[in-house]
């Protein structure tokens, strides 16, 4: 059904990716800091396959899984940055990370790189090709979908867990099947995945999140602070340490796509100050004009033209109407 997704993919590359894949004796995966659901399902389902082939691989991830990803974990060797520092892989693999300074661990990678190891990167963001093999497609609603093309190109397993983690990945970059990112493949991909077992409801019902009951209490600070700059067309609030219990980023990107049902707006932003000083910043463009990609790698961060975020050192602080970065 999908053979004219997976034509666009490059065979010659997913041949190198397979060949290496085989040849390393030791495998490393990474994601992107503050992963969300696409992340985490994507390095997942390749870490699923990894075990499948009887691969000996770890991955990389800056802070501890948190809880609402546990349904789609492997059993996996979840190494932090001290431990990364000592690792010598055959084989480094990206996924859903756009570039190298939104790993985590920049540096670290780069000393790997500079030593000779080999780098594959699969994504669907706007993307600095950092490795040696590049396998990036912007218009694919998710890293999971190009990950699970490439899975159907080579014939392998995937089982119901495995869809449940490319589906996952699908829902969440997809914002359930509702934003720009959701195409045919998007709704096609996600009927093959669910007859191959997905948990489809479960994935629904994680990515609502309904079950937080500080939610509402967080949804009314953030209205209460709602401020519009109409001469630049910006509507933009904060989220302050004290309101969130844990720093998931679902909070930070269920608040921007909310901002950005403003039509009148052009551009929607949401500020979330971390207890360790640390300000995320996630933007929305409302009407497609302003490339949001570009300011977030102004600051180091990434992302797609419509939708982006960065990292800040910082404070905020009220300043009058406005809000300000101190
Ligand atoms: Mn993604």
């Amino acid at each position: 059904m999908l053979e004219n997704f997976t034509a666009e993919l490059n065979k010659e590359d997913l041949n190198i990716l397979k060949d290496r894949l085989q040849k390393a004796q030791s495998i490393l995966i990474f994601t992107h800091q503050n992963p969300d659901t696409d992340a985490i399902g994507s390095t997942m389902a390749l870490a699923r396959h990894l075990s499948h082939e009887g691969k000996e691989y770890k991955i990389f991830l800056p802070k501890p899984l948190i809880e609402r990803f546990f349904y789609l974990k492997e059993q996996a060797v979840i190494i932090n940055e001290k431990e990364l520092e000592r690792e010598t892989p055959d084989l480094i693999v990206g996924l859903d990370c756009s570039n190298l300074d939104w790993s985590g661990a920049e540096e670290i990678f780069k000393q790997k790189k500079a030593a000779g190891i080999f780098f594959i990167n699969i994504d669907h963001h706007p993307n600095s090709s950092y490795a040696d093999i590049n396998i990036v497609d912007k218009g694919r609603p998710s890293t999971s979908l190009i990950l699970y093309n490439i899975f159907k190109v080579w014939g392998t397993t995937i089982d119901d867990k495995m869809a449940t983690q490319i589906l996952a990945g699908v829902v969440a970059d997809t914002n359930g099947f509702i934003n720009g990112a959701t195409n045919t493949e998007a709704y096609l991909a996600a009927g093959e995945l669910m007859e191959r077992g997905a948990r489809y409801n479960y994935i629904m019902k994680k990515f609502e999140k309904n079950d937080h009951s500080s939610w509402f209490r967080l949804w009314s600070r953030l209205l209460s602070r709602l401020t519009r700059n109409d001469k630049i067309k910006l509507a933009y609030s904060v989220v302050l340490p004290e309101d969130v219990e844990d720093g998931e980023a679902a909070v930070l990107d269920g608040a921007t796509n909310f901002l950005s049902n403003l039509s009148e707006m052009r551009m929607a932003m949401i500020l979330k100050e971390d207890k360790d000083g640390e300000i995320r910043v996630s933007m929305r463009s409302i009407d497609g004009q302003i490339n949001v990609a570009e300011i977030a790698n102004w600051f180091g961060g990434g992302g797609h033209v419509k939708s982006a975020g960065f990292a800040i050192r910082g404070r905020l602080e009220r300043e009058g109407n406005y809000w300000q970065i101190v």
